[in-house]
């Protein structure tokens, strides 16, 4: 991992040699850009994420310091929406930089909780819709390192941290900025402004998209992501245009950064279903993004949080659909990650350390149907069954016809468990006689031996 990521630094260097990850260089064409990415191309830039099947997303901003709260009273909405929802003039917002001084934020403790709750990357926000930065970008004073007493960079001490443990760093930006000049608010007003959905001030796209060029190629350049997760693409006046011109710029950068698909306009690699999970999955690479109570950006008063079981679940479920599971949290004004969101990611962590081989490198379900007692995921050869209902009558009918070499829990890969196939007159297919209680009480794992291609009922 540290090989690869450093194989990747270097290589980004090259690149930016040849290709010149430049703001000035001018985009190719869509056509282009489509037909130059062949599906080999993108099974190989693919192939990291294929594997992770599960991403920590971490919304961190300035807002984290009114943590849901204007001047005494409850701003309903997501925490990171604080400014539209409270209508809260510029002037006004921009002072939360001052208040912003992290000083509990440990990049190498963060990364540490990530690695044991079993992430294989993390995505972390650059820049939300309100326009602050949490990098150390010379496009903006509006940014941490500038505008904030704290003064410190988090995204490269996180970056750093990732690749010492292991971890894919990431990063999200919003292309909807309620600070920059090249976009209006909904309604402007000087007292209470709405800012979403923005407008592009007519005339100023090129402007903005040359903005979000630098900051994409200082992002690129000096935090290597692995992939670039847009959002806040519904700006009135954002076009397919611009969309484009951003995917090609950032493949110009670096080829192998994924990018999802909230550019909008059908570019991107992948889909971003939120706050929930297709049931049976998607067409194609896809991630559920979820939050881990109700808010992404840190809100003190939202205690709803989901139960480890849930997302445990969670997770198996987005797995056997084909899909990934970004799971958020919200760390605090400063620089916490709030303790029911750890005690949550260590308890995901340690279901992974034992069942690991049944989420990461995995394929979705082999069946046709959802299980009535669970969930499937597959490698070639092999079946794993994460049952989450263990059957009172200790046996499990699985709706396959292959011969089972052999079936075991993934507890205990040594002991056998009894396999006989069923009567046709009994709906055919495969039984197996299972232990009177389950190894886990959220989901168990059984692992079946198969030859050939899994060939369900
Ligand atoms: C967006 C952001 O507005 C939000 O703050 C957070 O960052 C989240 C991950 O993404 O919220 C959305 C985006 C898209 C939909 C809903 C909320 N949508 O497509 O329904």
């Amino acid at each position: 991992m540290k090989v690869a990521s450093l194989m990747l630094v270097s290589f980004c260097c090259v690149c930016l040699m040849l290709v010149g990850c430049s703001t000035t260089s001018s985009a190719s064409s869509p056509e282009n850009t489509a037909m130059s990415q062949t599906v080999a191309d993108k099974d190989a830039k693919m192939a990291w994420w294929r594997e992770a099947k599960f991403g920590m997303f971490i919304h961190w901003g300035i807002y984290a310091v009114p943590a849901g709260e204007w001047k005494g009273k409850d701003v309903r909405g997501p925490g990171e929406w604080i400014q539209t929802r409270g209508r809260i003039p510029g002037d006004q917002y921009d002072q939360l930089a001052k208040q912003f001084n992290p000083v509990d934020f440990n990049a190498d403790q963060w990364a540490s909780i990530a690695q044991a709750a079993g992430v294989k990357y993390i995505v972390i926000t650059s820049k939300h819709h309100d326009g602050f930065c949490m990098f150390d970008t010379h496009a903006t004073n509006f940014n941490v390192v500038a505008a904030t007493p704290w003064h410190q960079d988090p995204l490269a001490q996180l970056d750093a941290a990732c690749l010492l443990h292991g971890i894919r760093f990431c990063t999200y930006y919003s292309i909807m900025d309620w600070h920059t000049p090249d976009q209006s608010p909904h309604r402007p007003s000087s007292t209470a402004p709405e800012f979403s959905p923005t407008n592009m001030v007519p005339g100023k796209n090129d402007a903005y998209v040359a903005y979000m060029k630098a900051q994409l190629g200082e992002l690129i350049t000096g935090y290597h992501p692995s992939l670039i997760w847009f959002d806040g693409g519904w700006v009135h006046g954002w076009t397919a245009a611009d969309a484009q011109t951003i995917y090609d710029y950032i493949q110009s950068c670096d080829p192998s950064i994924i990018v999802n698909n909230r550019l909008l306009y059908g570019v991107g690699d992948y889909g971003t279903p939120e706050q929930h999970i297709p049931n049976g999955g998607e067409q194609g690479d896809w991630e559920t993004c979820m939050t881990i109570n109700e808010t992404w950006g840190y809100m003190s008063r939202d205690k709803d949080f989901k139960s480890a079981g849930t997302l445990i679940t969670n997770l198996i479920k987005c797995v056997s659909g084909g899909g990934n599971y970004l799971l958020n949290i919200g760390p605090d004004g400063l620089g916490r990650i709030p303790e029911p969101e750890v005690q949550r990611l260590l308890a995901i962590g340690a279901w992974l350390k034992v069942n690991g081989d049944a989420i990461y490198g995995t394929t979705g379900s082999p069946f046709k149907s959802a299980l009535p007692f669970g969930y499937a995921t597959q490698k070639p050869g092999k079946i794993f069954l994460e049952i989450t209902d263990w059957p009172t009558d200790g046996i499990l009918r699985v709706p396959l016809s292959n011969v089972v070499i052999r079936a075991y829990l993934l507890t205990n890969p040594n002991s056998s468990l009894q396999v006989s196939p069923l009567l046709s007159t009994d709906g055919g297919g495969t039984q197996l006689v299972l232990p009177a209680n389950a190894p886990d009480p959220v989901a168990s794992v059984v692992v079946l031996e198969i030859s050939g291609d899994p060939q369900p009922l």
